[in-house]
């Protein structure tokens, strides 16, 4: 197939947004221009909040403007300082939301047979001056959420988990959101669940909550009364407009990313060297992230794959390639840093992440996967 003859017209995104009940999100903005209520603790994201709660198990959901403010409203309400361990194998906001407070991101390696923090590297990196962990549920796949609270309680730190990608996920029975002190959640327009921009931090700690409450609207407590730091991380209106319009069909996106992920395991087996990360072993999955890896036995390498895919207007990404370890500041900070990350450093080169969701169906995952097998016997 040459590059003037795609195989899709039409390019087909990963993170293409999933926009449940159109309808139902113009009648909720309507009561909002209504109410003249647009911002600032509205009703609209009362109601999210506590639906949210319910629905995840929690005490307390606080919604906040993005997942990457929620990270460092949670970062300080857990009262982290000093050095905090992460991975390098995340967004570069879980390290970010650290560095932009003056703390030291640590980076700890993976398992690369679940791309999560590894346990054994994270005891290597405990100082005196280490107060936290942030475990990050990577593709939707739970952190080794027991390991880490056992760590954090011989060491006595504090324990916060990036949930970015894990709404609608669950470790067993339990669903995460009541993991850790706190949880944070991205509602990204790219997420499994959307508010256009979002988040949200989740915890059954009463004390988290209030100051998570204060600090997202500058520490104010009253009218004219401020009690603490704080910022402007408050979700408007509009956004909890979107979370209540998407709520009504979460179970029937999950079907449908289930079945699209199922799809890209049939078409992609049998084909030397590449293989799709698993999901959901122990618990629920949102099924929000296919991704698949161009092992050291396949002929070709990621890139040439990643560049087939392209050419033929399939934009697969290769989250999250280089490792925050590699990108700015941190390159510069930790120049030693990739001798110590192996595992990181080999998934990074390893991933390409493929569309799925509600603008993908079945004859597309077909196509996409013709596009990868071609490549991939072609030496
Ligand atoms: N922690 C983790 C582990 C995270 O993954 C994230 C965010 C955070 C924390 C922080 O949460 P937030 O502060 O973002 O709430 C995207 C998202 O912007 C980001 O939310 C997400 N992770 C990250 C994994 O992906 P980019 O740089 O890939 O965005 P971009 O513009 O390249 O868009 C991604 C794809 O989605 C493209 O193919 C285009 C498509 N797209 C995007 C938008 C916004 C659409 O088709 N329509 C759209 O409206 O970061």
């Amino acid at each position: 197939m040459s590059s003037a003859d795609p195989a899709f017209t039409e390019p087909l995104h990963v993170g293409r947004p999933n926009i449940g009940d159109p309808d139902t999100f113009l009648r909720l903005v309507e009561g909002a221009l209504d109410r003249r209520w647009l911002s600032n603790d509205g009703p609209l994201v009362r109601e999210l909040e506590a639906r949210l709660a319910d629905l995840l198990g929690v005490r307390h959901c606080v919604a906040i403007a993005n997942g990457t403010i929620a990270l460092e409203i949670a970062i300080r309400a857990l009262g982290m300082t000093g050095e905090v361990i992460v991975p390098s194998y995340t967004f570069v906001a879980t390290p970010h939301a650290l560095r932009w407070q003056g703390l030291t991101p640590v980076f700890a390696d993976i398992d690369p047979r679940t791309h999560a923090l590894d346990p054994d590297s994270v005891r290597r990196l405990i100082t005196p001056r280490t107060t936290g962990i942030i475990g990050v549920h990577l593709w939707g796949r739970p952190a080794p959420v027991d390991e880490l609270a056992q760590i954090a309680r011989e060491h006595d730190l504090q324990l916060l988990f990036d949930a970015a990608h894990a709404f609608g996920v669950s470790v067993g029975e339990r669903m995460v959101g009541s993991f850790g002190r706190a949880e944070v959640l991205s509602f990204h327009a790219t997420k499994f669940f959307n508010t256009i921009e979002g988040g949200a931090i989740i915890t059954d700690d009463d004390g988290v909550a209030e100051s998570a409450r204060l600090m997202r609207n500058f520490g104010f407590a009253g009218e004219d009364r401020v009690v603490s730091d704080g910022t402007n991380g408050k979700m408007s209106e509009i956004n909890a407009a979107m979370g209540l319009a998407n709520l009504g069909t979460l179970d029937e996106l999950i079907e449908i990313n289930r079945r699209n992920y199922d799809a890209y395991v049939a078409e992609l087996s049998g084909i030397p060297g590449i293989s799709v990360l698993p999901v959901g072993e122990n618990g629920r999955s949102n099924f929000q992230y296919v991704v698949m890896l161009v092992g050291p036995d396949c002929s070709v390498r990621r890139d040439e794959v990643l560049a087939s895919l392209r050419e033929n207007n399939v934009l697969a990404r290769r989250y999250f390639w280089p490792g925050c370890h590699r990108m700015e500041p941190y390159r510069t900070l930790y120049p030693g840093a990739a001798a110590q990350l192996p595992q990181t450093e080999m998934i990074a080169d390893q991933v390409i992440v493929l569309p799925t969701g509600m603008s993908v169906d079945q004859t597309a995952i077909g196509a996409i996967a013709g596009i990868i097998r071609d490549r991939t016997s072609r030496i």
